[in-house]
């Protein structure tokens, strides 16, 4: 009993002893939360393994982009877990050996949050002002992990349940939603929030929302709630998922609707609704997002203009709804401990090399035309966006095909696949120009082969040391 006690104080101050650490470590602006904000399959995964890799490997990676490396004051960087010991550690090694495998493959969708923590050992710049300085110092970076289907719930922690239904009343009634499950949602519509909720029911039709949800992801729409309907959490309470929206509530008052039984559609729902938000998306948030100091948005532009302009609208509106969720401005350090804010957004469009290097312009211009209503909000706070084009893991050669522009790479089958493809555009594009870009068939393609474990081969890529230096380039003095 008294060794138990003891145990549990001990661990108490241990736990305490690290979190003053930790922010000393903020206060000196030694340590930095990184948040990789991207909608599902953007890339976020792949990246944050490249970015560990190209780190871990500094010395053979190309990274001239980043100053650091280039100034030489880059010693070494180590991988540590967390200090959180609900978060599993990053599988970088499993991310790894998945892309440098024979053959090679990606990194499997995320299922579950994992995190990882970098400890980058600089040299100090020559010449500062403290003689007693040591001429070494470490940057510390948390990164964590998340399945992307997770991040589309963040708005509804500002959104009550009869506002959200009225959402999706809204999204249901237009093309493409409207026509992948037509029954479903007249079914829904046609609800009674006043009737005595039917249980069995209710899972019949949380089992066709579920499957509804799945269909408009596979027709590459951005905007699906609640994301743990289709992908829950490890521990994740199946009962907390028991409901449904009701986009029939337009024709009913909020005040009439609060008066609601305890047994109606409307109090069952939106009592589970609740406990959603707050048993879910809340701590996930908290975990997760309510520290971060800069924030990388990841976006495959890419596939939605692929899509079609119905899939760019979807994704605008989800970029934007996303990033109402953050909190951005400048302050001081001290502030930063007790009311955090991202004094740093950057955008950047994944999975470039499917695009030729003539293009790459055109598609940083069209990604800030994508998030220019998100980018407002951001200035607004009196900081500045900027917008990238990056690619993790470099899978295509540009090569010379009668005279046009091409790429050459390989598919995931491991065929060879070569492709002209239409001029990317730099902001929305004619119907005709649409069309080119829609029938473009993107070939999904595979790592490069021949990347070495053993050989600490560096994985090729596009511009991620241009990333890593501006996310991090200015606190690495
Ligand atoms: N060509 C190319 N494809 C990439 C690159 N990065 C990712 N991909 C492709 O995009 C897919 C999704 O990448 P992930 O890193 O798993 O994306 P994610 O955002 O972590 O996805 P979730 O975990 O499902 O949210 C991969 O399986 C690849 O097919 C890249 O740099 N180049
Ligand atoms: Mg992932």
């Amino acid at each position: 009993m008294a060794n138990a006690f003891l145990n549990r104080s001990r661990a108490a101050s241990e736990r305490l002893a690290r979190d003053i650490g930790i922010q000393i470590d903020r206060l000196r602006d030694r340590r930095l939360c990184l948040g990789v904000t991207g909608l599902s399959r953007s890339g976020k995964t792949t990246f944050i393994a490249s970015l560990v890799h190209q780190l871990l490997q500094h010395k053979k990676s190309s990274l001239p982009g980043f100053s650091p490396v280039m100034s030489g004051r880059l010693l070494d960087v180590r991988m540590h877990p967390l200090e959180d010991p609900h978060l599993p550690p990053f599988p970088y090694r499993d991310a790894w050996q998945q892309l440098s495998g024979q053959p090679p493959a990606w990194p499997e969708p995320t299922r579950d949050s994992s995190g990882c923590l970098l400890e980058l050992r600089l040299g100090r710049k020559p010449g500062g002002l403290n003689p007693f300085a040591r001429d070494h110092f470490s940057l510390w970076l948390e990164i964590r992990d998340y399945p992307g289907e997770w991040l589309l719930d963040l708005p509804l922690r500002e959104t009550g349940f009869r506002d959200w239904s009225l959402e999706c009343g809204h999204r249901f009634a237009q093309s493409p939603r409207a026509a992948l499950a037509p029954d479903l949602l007249q079914a829904l519509a046609q609800i009674d929030p006043f009737a005595e909720a039917d249980t069995a029911r209710l899972a019949q039709l949380q089992r066709a929302f579920r499957d509804f949800l799945a269909a408009a992801k596979a027709q590459g729409l951005s905007q699906i709630q609640p994301g743990r309907f289709l992908l829950p959490g490890r521990d994740d309470d199946a009962e907390l998922m028991q409901f449904v929206p009701l986009p029939g509530l337009a024709d009913h008052d909020a005040a009439a609707l609060d008066a609601a039984s305890e047994r109606s559609w409307y109090t069952l729902c939106r009592k589970r609704y609740e406990r959603y938000v707050r048993e879910l998306v809340e701590p996930f948030y908290r975990h997760f997002f309510s520290r971060i100091d800069r924030q990388l948005v990841l976006v495959d532009v890419v596939s939605a203009l692929n899509g079609g302009p119905a899939m760019i609208d979807d994704m605008r509106e989800a970029l934007t709804r996303i990033t109402d969720s953050f909190h951005y401005g400048r302050q001081h350090r001290l502030m930063q401990l007790f009311r955090p804010r991202i004094d740093r957004v950057l955008y950047a469009a994944t999975k470039i090399d499917q695009v030729i290097s003539d293009d790459h312009e055109a598609v940083r211009a069209f990604l800030a035309s994508l998030v220019s209503d998100a980018y407002r909000h951001a200035e607004y706070e009196g900081i500045q966006p900027a917008c990238e084009a990056t690619s993790a893991v470099r899978c295509s050669r540009e090569v010379e095909d009668h005279g046009d522009r091409a790429l050459s790479g390989f598919d995931t089958e491991g065929r060879p696949v070569g492709y002209v493809h239409p001029r990317f555009p730099s902001r929305l594009p004619d119907s005709e120009h649409w069309q080119r870009l829609m029938d473009w068939e993107i070939p999904p393609l595979r790592p490069p082969a021949g990347l070495s474990a053993r050989n600490d081969d560096a994985i090729p890529h596009i511009r991620l040391d241009t990333v890593l230096n501006l996310l991090l380039g200015d606190k690495c003095v």
